[in-house]
């Protein structure tokens, strides 16, 4: 099926350019989300709803992972929160009518944006072989042919489980027993596009792949450096922490190649501060990097805070240096031997410049390094990553108060959906303990990343897709190569809110699954279940939607996998039934409850064994690897598949709980903890007591050659970002308010420069092709059509345009070293003129 690219339903001849602004929020913002709020949903619906956005006892924002303050607001709510509660709980649907009057052919040629408009999913929807268009199906047939289909694989790594991050602990953890139950680890996620590289080196360096502050700490912090992320757009409920950090005495430093709205000055709209006086302003420094600068400035802050206590001594934090670290001496040595020149030349930024950012770390108390995808969706995002770690350790900035790493993660539970075992590489010792929980024994060869999926669908490896929200055809780079990938597959199912191109571009066979969204009541055994999920800072709370679902008709995420289960692994097993034999994991000795951490990448790892059983992919015994090579209808009638109680759990949460409580260390008494909208947080090693599970049990200094984006002449470095109104591929609007661009998406951002000296002008519309060089020299072009220039204060050699509509130049293959990132913020482009 060789499909078109969508035609763009946004009308951009009306597309209009004025000056970006210099403050984010306010007054303007909240109008803004409640205009959206009261389309989408009507005033009364919306005042019902924001009202409950993140208060106790309501439903977790399903906006950002970015944590709540202890202290709620009455209405604790930012501008992009209520965009994304709006667009969920709106009360325009998407019923079997719809699909009656839309072909497919029609419905590929629109936009992610008209897709999203047109409301709520609302029946359980089939696309028969070379049907034209999808027809309703009952739930029990749908759930049948999926079974079916899964049990016809000849092998269960035909099959390929994608999660986007929005799915809850609960479903999470069970979608994940479904599918080692099958017998793969085929898990891909979404954060394998994310923070998978912060994943990387946290894990290897600090032993947990996770951030070691609370919000407490963000408050106490002396220094806060905001690198790679936009959090007026895309966190703006930090920004209130940012703040209260600065009325406190803090300094913040922004790293970004853009002058971004929120990082500037910011209005609270909760406070009379805001809106009477014009706002804070967040960033004391503002450092305009090159993109992909960033490694060559933690280098920087190293080797002014080494050469600082050389000539004067005092800068570093010795006994935690010789406590807690290894490996300093190769990190002094290789920042001794690094060259200020090569490092100027790399950030972009006179020597002054980086001395006085080391200037300010060495006078800072406690330093927290925050960062998004900036730093993570380059080749060398892990070596970067590893270098931020370094400047924290010189000072002992790990484990002490207001100080630490801060990945600020995107989906609001993706990094609880990795705690609850959403992984493709997991932990041996997670493993074992869901074989000892459910009776059988999980897979244990290394199943596919995002990436490796997606090569894997294009060489017809594929059978079997399914995705458990998100929208992976939209989101995932390479779009033309997935769209035929996606189209050899034999059956593709996606359990959605919201129609989106995945709907469209489809396996020969094709299944919609509507679900409940955060924001829906859920009924099940007569009672109101709820869900919990995790934030950015390793925090658990209760989640429970108030509002009437959409229909009738909808499961929840938790019950549709629950009936799944029932239906591919057979009804009728209890626990009570006497557990098969499955290699003596009693005598292996499984880990004691408490006594270890979860981290996202090692949910039960020991601390001995987290390393290497976690960052660096662990070779499988090859007896695990014989028992796969068996057909999914042998393993579903050998006794090999997990057990357990399926339409009670689907009755009831609290027993999905119980099961993650036995099998995930840092969930003990998980059901009382959750009582009465309460929050507790999980153990994390580096933060409560500077334990670090690394391979020698020390936090570990790495000396790392300095890599940055070589752009070659008449070529641009492109990152791929977010406007002001969307949410990933779904797009709520047509502006980027806070950067000047109104009633339009395709721009490309461009310095006024580059523009003259490549031959161009403002306002021109041009192509953008993407050249990538492979790794034999030679080089392939994608091409993106019909991008209007404009004028921005980027950097020379740096552009920038939104995703998703340049996921069509990201290559495939173009991906972080060790993370396998796509590298989404460093695509080298040239523009060229149109006909
Ligand atoms: N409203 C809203 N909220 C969201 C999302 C959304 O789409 N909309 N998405 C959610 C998700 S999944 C995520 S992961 C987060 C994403 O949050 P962000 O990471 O803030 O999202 P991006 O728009 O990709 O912005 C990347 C930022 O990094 C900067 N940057 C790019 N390259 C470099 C570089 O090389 N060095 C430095 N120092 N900076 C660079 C860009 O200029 C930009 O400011 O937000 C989450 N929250
Ligand atoms: N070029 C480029 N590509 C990128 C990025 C980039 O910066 N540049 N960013 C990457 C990042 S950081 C991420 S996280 C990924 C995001 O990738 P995804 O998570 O796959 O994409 P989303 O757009 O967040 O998914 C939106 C869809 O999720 C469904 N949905 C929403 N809520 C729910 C729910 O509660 N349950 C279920 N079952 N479905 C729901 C709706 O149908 C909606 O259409 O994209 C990545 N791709
Ligand atoms: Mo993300």
């Amino acid at each position: 099926m060789a499909t078109q690219p969508p035609k763009t339903d946004i009308d951009e001849t009306r597309m209009h350019v004025s000056r970006p602004k210099k403050v984010a929020v306010g007054v303007p913002a909240v109008l803004h989300a409640l205009q959206i709020a009261n389309a989408q949903m009507g005033v009364k619906r919306s005042v019902q709803t924001l009202l409950r956005v993140n208060q106790k006892d309501g439903f977790d924002c399903p906006g950002c992972a970015w944590p709540e303050e202890d202290k709620r607001h009455m209405a604790e709510f930012c501008e992009n929160g209520a965009k994304a509660v709006a667009e969920e709980a709106t009360l325009r649907r998407v019923g079997p009518e719809f699909f009656a009057a839309h072909s497919l052919d029609e419905l590929r040629t629109h936009d992610d944006w008209w897709l999203g408009q047109q409301g709520r999913l609302t029946h359980p929807m089939v696309l028969d072989e070379s049907g034209t268009h999808y027809r309703p199906i009952s739930w029990d047939d749908a759930l049948r042919l999926v079974a079916d289909e899964l049990k016809a694989l000849d092998h269960p790594d035909e099959a390929v489980f994608y999660t986007s991050g929005r799915t809850s602990n609960e479903a999470a953890f069970l979608y994940q027993l479904l599918v080692r139950g099958i017998g793969t680890n085929n898990l891909p996620d979404c954060s394998n596009m994310c923070h998978e590289s912060s994943g990387s080196a946290l894990t290897e360096t600090i032993g947990i792949g996770k951030g070691t502050v609370s919000i407490e700490d963000v408050h106490e912090a002396d220094l806060l450096i905001v690198a790679g992320q936009n959090p007026g757009t895309n966190h703006p409920r930090m920004l209130s922490a940012l703040e209260k950090a600065k009325q406190r005495g803090a300094r913040v430093i922004a790293v970004n190649p853009l002058p971004e709205a929120g990082l500037m000055r910011f209005e609270n709209p909760q406070t009379v501060r805001g809106v009477a006086f014009g706002g804070t302003k967040i960033a004391d420094r503002f450092v305009q990097i090159r993109a992909g600068g960033d490694q060559a400035l933690f280098q920087a802050i190293g080797k002014h805070l080494l050469e600082a206590e050389e000539a004067e001594g005092g800068v570093l934090d010795h006994a935690f240096i010789a406590e807690h670290t290894s490996g300093f001496d190769a990190y002094r040595q290789a920042m001794t031997d690094a060259s200020w020149s090569e490092l100027v030349k790399a950030t972009g930024l006179p020597e002054k410049t980086l001395r006085r950012v080391g200037e300010e770390v060495r006078t800072s108390k406690a330093t927290i390094v925050c960062w998004a995808m900036g730093l993570t969706q380059h080749k060398h995002s892990v070596p970067t990553l590893r270098d931020v770690v370094n400047v924290l350790l010189l000072q002992g900035n790990i484990g002490r108060a207001g100080a630490g790493v801060c990945p600020v993660r995107g989906h609001s539970n993706v990094q609880g959906d990795r705690t609850v075992g959403i992984y493709e590489k997991p932990a041996e010792e997670f493993l074992e303990a869901l074989d000892r929980e459910f009776s059988f024994r999980a897979p244990r060869e290394h199943g596919f990343d995002t990436v490796e999926a997606i090569r894997a669908m294009r060489d017809g490896r594929v059978r079997f897709f399914m995705g458990m929200g998100g929208n992976f055809v939209s989101a995932t780079p390479d779009t033309a190569v997935v769209e035929a990938g996606m189209a050899r597959v034999d059956l593709t199912v996606h359990v959605s809110t919201k129609l989106n191109r995945s709907h469209v571009v489809t396996g020969r066979r094709a299944l919609i699954l509507p679900t409940l969204g955060r924001t829906d009541r859920d009924r099940r055994g007569g009672t109101e279940q709820r869900v919990t999920v995790e934030d950015s800072m390793g925090a658990v709370h209760a989640s429970r939607g108030r509002l009437a679902p959409p229909s009738e008709e909808l499961l929840s995420e938790v019950a549709l996998v629950a009936r799944l289960c029932g239906l591919v692994f057979g009804e009728g097993f209890s626990p009570a039934v006497a557990p098969v034999s499955h290699g003596g994991d009693a005598e292996r000795g499984l880990p004691e409850h408490g006594a270890i951490e979860g981290t996202p990448a090692a949910p039960a790892a020991s601390h001995s064994a987290a390393a290497d059983s976690v960052a660096v992919a662990a070779t499988e015994p090859r007896t695990a690897a014989a028992e796969r090579h068996r057909s999914v209808a042998d393993l579903v009638d050998a006794p090999n598949v997990p057990r357990a109680d399926w339409a009670a759990l689907e009755a009831d949460y609290a027993l999905i709980r119980s099961h993650i409580e036995h099998t995930i260390p840092g969930f003990e008494d998980f059901e009382t903890r959750i009582q009465k909208g309460r929050t507790f947080f999980l153990p994390n090693g580096p933060r409560d007591s500077r334990r670090f599970a690394t391979v020698d049990g020390k936090a570990r200094f790495t000396a790392n050659p300095l890599e940055y984006p070589v752009i070659p002449r008449g070529r641009l470095l492109l990152q791929t970002l977010r406007s002001h109104d969307q949410y990933n591929t779904t797009i709520y609007g047509k502006d980027d308010r806070y950067r000047g661009i109104h009633d339009g998406r395709r721009v490309v951002l461009v310095n006024t420069k580059d523009i003259q000296a490549l031959g161009f002008a403002e306002d021109e519309i041009v192509d953008l092709v993407s050249e990538w060089t492979r790794p034999d020299g030679t080089i392939e072009e994608r091409r993106a059509e019909e991008f209007r220039i404009v004028a921005y204060n980027t950097p020379k050699g740096n552009a920038a345009a939104y995703y998703p509509e340049t996921n069509v130049l990201v290559p495939l293959d173009s991906v972080a070293d060790i993370s396998g990132t796509p590298t989404s913020k460093a695509v080298i482009v040239r523009l060229e003129h149109r006909g």
